[in-house]
């Protein structure tokens, strides 16, 4: 079955907020797997590498600071269509206009603090999952018991 791995940083706002365990648990219950997981502060070096597209937007040196201002967790997920389904589960940029039953849209109001980063496509997905995580930080997603119960194996083409 061809699966994706996004990233999600769950950022310094919603980690100081305690609404770590929320978050991962509504990708759990979607049926995404955790493949990696770690809390850290983000090196500034590492910051600026993964908000390197925004390099030249006005934001970009308050994004930086901030996401290096506090702990983070990393999460690798992985997924069919992962990389679009997160982005959906995390509603619009700007939390007070994002739609009730994302993650934006139910904790919070701000911009910049908006709770999450998820990979905005399969490329950004694989430069970034490659800049938080090594090979050996990964574990297998199939040997949590749920996955069979994910998608419908029995047809012969997964869904
Ligand atoms: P998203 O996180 O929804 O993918 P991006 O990639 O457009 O949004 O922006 C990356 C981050 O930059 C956002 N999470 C937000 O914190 C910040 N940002 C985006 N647009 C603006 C803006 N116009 N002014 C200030 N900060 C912004």
């Amino acid at each position: 079955m061809p699966l994706e791995k996004t990233l999600i940083i769950i950022k310094p706002d919603a980690v100081a907020r305690g609404l770590t365990g929320k978050i991962v648990s509504r990708f759990e219950e979607k049926g995404l797997a955790v493949v990696a997981m770690r809390k850290t502060m983000v090196p500034r070096r590492t910051a600026e590498e993964h908000y390197a597209e925004h390099r030249d937007k006005p934001f970009y040196s308050s994004l930086v600071d901030f996401i290096t201002s506090a702990p983070v967790v990393l999460i690798a997920l992985e997924g069919r269509d992962a990389v679009a389904v997160v982005r959906k589960m995390i509603g619009k940029t700007l939390g007070r206009a994002a739609e009730p039953g994302t993650i934006r849209g139910d904790y919070g109001m701000s911009q910049n603090f908006n709770l999450v980063h998820a990979s905005d496509s399969l490329l950004s997905a694989a430069r970034e999952t490659a800049l938080f995580f090594n090979d050996d930080d990964y574990v297998p997603s199939n040997l949590r018991d749920a996955s069979n119960w994910t998608y419908d194996l029995s047809s012969g083409s997964p869904n």
